[in-house]
């Protein structure tokens, strides 16, 4: 797309961001360029590219989209979101503190607690939503706030302009881990954060065929840094995958539509179930959040996590039993997912820490895909009768 983007909505920058067909040939899909070097006139003056660790017009193509839908204006893709985080993280130096919410997926607590604290970099892990946390948190050394809304797998959701104000104001940057919402949902950028996260082998790619990251900013000095730690640590997708994910990111409006519709109407059926405890949903009025998500983002999400009554065996019962959701770690995807975070996910969290924030060994997550609403809640249905032993 040749114009400005901003004179375009989302679902437009969604199908033509980044990408103008070529001037060459009127290919109307972005080519997948595979070379890994790129020949040069002259030693030292490259065309445009030299080697695609450095740069691939593949991956340029849809950094320019990722950038695009989140209104940023540099985006980096990685080979996975754990990929992009360490890079982010990379930005920092021994001495320096982080602050991070208390539920975030497990890979990022691991990257934190068990591979950057022995390099010098210490975290701390607060619950963003109780009033005077942050602040509390907050000490000289402090370096980045690491923001996961809605979290994985509790769906708290926190108050992004809240965070990026008080961390303005110290003049400390705010991380957005996007994941969850997926941009069609969720703009950080425009509610002040300095950084936005994506693990895009969730929504943005949306067919869990790619594993795949990106970070997205519109801090130019940030960016410069970005871009130099993404060649030098050299964690960078595929081009291949990259073609994958700008393919999979043009239908995300029309999936997350979807997503949202049934999600909320297999939580309002869930919520008024006896063989369920609790529902954590951002769409239901009975969300401690609900009032902050419908304010800070477009729709509820597709994901929802569930206290199967009964504990850990009727959730293990409840699994098992399932016939269209796979059980299967992951999300986001086109097709319907379940797993139990405890035991899956978020296994590399101390079981304490984990019973400390709410999550219990009967929490069960579920993706909820595009498939017939009606086959969804059928397959519910019946594992939830075996769950509780009907
Ligand atoms: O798996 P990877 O692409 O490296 O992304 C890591 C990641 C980062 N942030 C969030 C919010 C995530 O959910 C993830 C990955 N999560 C799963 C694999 C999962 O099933 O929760």
């Amino acid at each position: 797309m040749s114009a400005s983007p901003d004179r375009y909505a989302f679902d437009t920058l969604a199908v033509h961001a980044g990408q103008t067909p070529s001037p060459e040939h009127g290919a109307v899909m972005e080519p997948v360029v595979l070379s890994s070097t790129f020949a040069q006139p002259e030693p030292g003056r490259p065309l445009r590219y030299d080697y695609s660790r450095s740069g691939n017009p593949t991956r340029a193509a849809l950094e320019r989209c990722l950038a695009a839908i989140e209104g940023g204006t540099s985006g980096f893709a990685f080979a996975s979101g754990s990929a992009a985080t360490y890079t982010l993280l990379h930005t920092l130096t021994p001495g320096d503190r982080v602050i991070c919410g208390d539920d975030v997926y497990g890979g990022t607590f691991r990257l934190l607690d068990k591979v950057c604290r022995p390099h010098g970099i210490e975290t701390t892990f607060v619950d963003l939503g109780q009033p005077g946390a942050l602040e509390s948190a907050f000490d000289a050394r402090t370096r980045l706030i690491w923001l996961e809304t809605p979290t994985n797998p509790l769906l708290k959701v926190f108050d992004i302009r809240q965070v990026t104000e008080l961390a303005r104001a110290r003049g400390v940057p705010v991380v957005v881990d996007n994941t969850f919402a997926s941009p069609a949902l969720q703009s950080p950028l425009e509610l002040g954060a300095t950084v936005v996260m994506h693990s895009t082998t969730k929504y943005v790619n949306g067919h869990s065929d790619v594993v795949g990251g990106a970070l997205i900013t519109r801090d130019e000095a940030l960016a410069e840094r970005l871009r130099f730690l993404q060649n030098a640590i050299g964690a960078v997708p595929s081009p291949f995958d990259c073609y994958l994910v700008l393919r999979g990111v043009k239908t995300l409006g029309v999936r997350m539509a979807r997503h949202v519709a049934s999600a909320t109407e297999l939580a309002r059926r869930l919520e008024a179930d006896r063989r369920v405890e609790r529902v954590r949903y951002p769409g239901l009025p009975s969300h401690p959040d609900h009032a902050l998500a419908l304010r800070q983002m477009r729709g509820g999400g597709g994901m929802i996590s569930l206290d199967v009554a009964g504990g850990e065996p009727a959730a293990r019962r409840f699994l098992a039993s399932l016939r269209v959701f796979a059980l299967a770690e992951s999300l986001g995807g086109v097709e319907s997912l379940a797993e139990h975070p405890g035991i899956m996910t978020h296994a590399s969290i101390p079981r304490e820490r984990r019973l400390a924030i709410g999550l219990g060994d009967g929490l069960v997550r579920l993706s909820v895909g595009v498939e017939a609403v009606e086959d969804l809640w059928a397959d519910l249905d019946q594992a939830l009768a075996r769950a509780a032993g009907l």
